[in-house]
């Protein structure tokens, strides 16, 4: 089995519908991740025990995604040195500003890289994640390279697709 670089992790199964884009991504880029539910509130030991051992595990990044009183993001990162990459989950209550302002406002000292709420800072924490790893991995960086001119390439030039 390969061994995972990014370990994508969420505070519920609710999340997934978001953090798959993170997931899919890495995907797309052949970056080795892998995907769990922890809870910073529902399982406290589960998160304790996955930040910890993160590092000696192999993992490079963690992209973690939260909803709501989101401290998933921040707890990580409050227990590894590993980069870790907030994305807040659009809540049903808040639309998503109880996330994001819960992932952003870390204290100096502890960062959380902090994406936008929703599908968007999903994709973009795997591209992110993957650009931190394409740094030391000439490969992954001509992936992503080839990934980005591919979306280039994907927009037209006019809305009906008629350019004039
Ligand atoms: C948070 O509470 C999760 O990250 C999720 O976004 C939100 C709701 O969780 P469920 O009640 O759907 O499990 O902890």
């Amino acid at each position: 089995m390969t061994q995972p670089l990014v370990g994508i992790i969420m505070g519920s199964t609710s999340d997934w519908e978001t953090m798959r884009h993170a997931a899919e991504v890495l995907e797309a880029l052949a970056v080795p991740h892998e995907t769990r539910v922890v809870s910073a509130h529902r399982t406290p030991q589960r998160l304790y025990d996955y930040a910890t051992g993160a590092a000696d595990r192999g993992l490079k990044v963690i992209v973690a995604g939260a909803g709501g009183a989101a401290h998933l993001p921040g707890m990580a990162a409050a227990m590894t040195h590993l980069p870790v990459l907030g994305v807040p989950v659009e809540s049903k209550a808040l639309s998503g500003m109880d996330s994001l302002l819960s992932i952003v406002q870390m204290p100096g000292g502890i960062p959380v890289g902090t994406l936008a709420i929703g599908r968007a800072g999903a994709i973009n924490a795997g591209l992110l994640a993957a650009a931190i790893l394409a740094t030391s991995d000439t490969a992954l960086a001509e992936r992503l390279q080839a990934w980005r001119a591919r979306q280039t390439d994907s927009v037209a030039e006019a809305p009906d697709g008629e350019a004039g």
